[in-house]
């Protein structure tokens, strides 16, 4: 049976891709943090009891920033393949903690490299670095293929430059499998709330049954080539199954922009939204109203606002990825489109959103956060 170690493994990819790998067969060992309160929400549906016989599915306490536990972990686990999702992964965020940020993402990789290195694993262990076009950052030439030149435009964007450099390196100098995802965004029901698509799929939602009175939003011009989550898991770990090591951008070759998938989000809550004004002014407003899904709302009512809050000291305008090369070696084509998960996402959060409306209906009010 295979080994895999995944750190990252309570984020977003980390919990697909450990269903992923537990489908195949695998056993998956994970590193969670310790936090005060629960961080499992996203694979509590896998969780075996490890007192069971034959359980699969195991965790670890660890952290990215502590070189001697990891190194512990991997002794002990001794996995076949090891994927590095780890990450302070908002970009937005690392500029206000980019100290940590690289701890995490820049040295964090290096740690688990030299213990790969410090431990004898070199020709054992294979290793997925989560790369990402955030490399990219001012773009040099559209689409971004694997040999685009980078020009990264923030604290986690250098840090992942180091990163991605680093597992270059390591598989020059050691002979280590050592490959890079260059993943364009992904998305998902299991997306952190903070990262713009489940933000407004989740704030129209709650607004929608008046849990909300306004989302307010950054720089809703910026263009993204968005997949869905799923689809990209599977090729980290197609990646490791190849006969060497290579890196690969994973994208969809589309690209919209947030104010298009704003309004994917509110028609399929049945609203038709109306933008005027501009820049900071700029403001949407309820035109239309269609079926049953936004009870709290009225034509007329502004839903969302500009807050310059949301702009980041530098920003990454536009982002478009070329993946011929996945196609062409690893036989990849994204299966779900960004409408297909726009509609996915906006169903579960409309659901999410109906409960809390039913729960405060009958007196159990619910705090609901709007920071992003
Ligand atoms: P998430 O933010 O959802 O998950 C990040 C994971 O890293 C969580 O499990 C988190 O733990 C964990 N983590 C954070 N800090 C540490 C630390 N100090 N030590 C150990 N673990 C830590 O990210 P995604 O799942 O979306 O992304 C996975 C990886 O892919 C990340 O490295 C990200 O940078 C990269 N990436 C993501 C893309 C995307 O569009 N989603 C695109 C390209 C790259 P906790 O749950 O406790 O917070
Ligand atoms: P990104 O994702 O920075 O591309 O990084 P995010 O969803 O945070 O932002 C995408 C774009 O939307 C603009 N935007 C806003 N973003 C957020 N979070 N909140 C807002 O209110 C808002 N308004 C506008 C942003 O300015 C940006 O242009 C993600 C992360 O998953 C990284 O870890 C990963 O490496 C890259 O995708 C690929």
């Amino acid at each position: 049976m295979k080994k895999a170690l995944i750190t990252g493994i309570t984020g977003q990819d980390g919990s697909y891709l450990a269903e992923f790998l537990l489908e195949k067969g695998y056993e998956v060992h994970g590193i969670k943090r310790r936090a005060s309160s629960f961080n499992t929400q996203r694979i509590d549906h896998i969780y075996e009891d490890p007192h069971v016989d034959n359980a699969r599915f195991k965790l670890h306490y660890g952290d990215l920033t502590d070189s001697s536990n990891l190194t512990r972990i991997l002794s002990e686990v001794q996995p076949d393949e090891l994927y590095n999702l780890g990450a302070q992964s908002h970009v937005a965020v690392s500029f206000e903690s980019p100290e940590y940020t690289a701890d995490v993402d820049a040295l964090g990789t290096l740690r688990l490299l030299e213990a790969i290195r410090f431990l004898g694993l070199e020709k054992k262990t294979r290793f997925y670095q989560a790369s990402t076009s955030e490399l990219y950052g001012l773009v040099q030439e559209t689409p971004q293929t694997e040999t685009t030149p980078f020009h990264p435009r923030s604290p986690y964007a250098v840090a992942k430059m180091f990163a991605y450099w680093t597992a270059v390196n390591y598989r020059e100098a050691y002979g280590i499998f050592a490959c890079n995802g260059i993943l364009f965004n992904h998305e998902s029901p299991r997306r952190g709330e903070t990262f713009v698509t489940r933000k407004i799929t989740r704030g129209l939602a709650n607004i929608a049954q008046g849990l909300e009175p306004c989302l307010y939003m950054g720089n809703i011009d910026a263009l993204r080539d968005w997949g869905h989550a799923k689809d990209y898991v599977r090729m980290q770990w197609l990646m490791l199954q190849q006969d060497a090591p290579e890196d690969f951008v994973i994208a969809t070759g589309k690209q919209f922009s947030v104010r298009q998938f704003i309004k994917w989000s509110a028609a399929e809550l049945g609203l038709t939204l109306r933008f005027e004004g501009n820049g900071l002014d700029e403001i949407g407003i309820v035109d239309a109203i269609k079926g049953e899904n936004a009870p709290a709302l009225s034509v007329g009512d502004t839903i969302l606002r500009i807050d310059p809050r949301y702009f980041r000291p530098a920003e990454v305008e536009t982002l478009l990825g070329d993946p011929s090369k996945a196609k062409q070696k690893l036989g990849w084509e994204p299966k779900i489109t960004v409408q297909d998960m726009c509609a996915e996402m906006v169903a579960e959060d409309l659901r999410n959103a109906q409960r809390d409306r039913l729960l405060r209906e009958h007196g159990l009010e619910l705090p609901v956060s709007t920071e992003g």
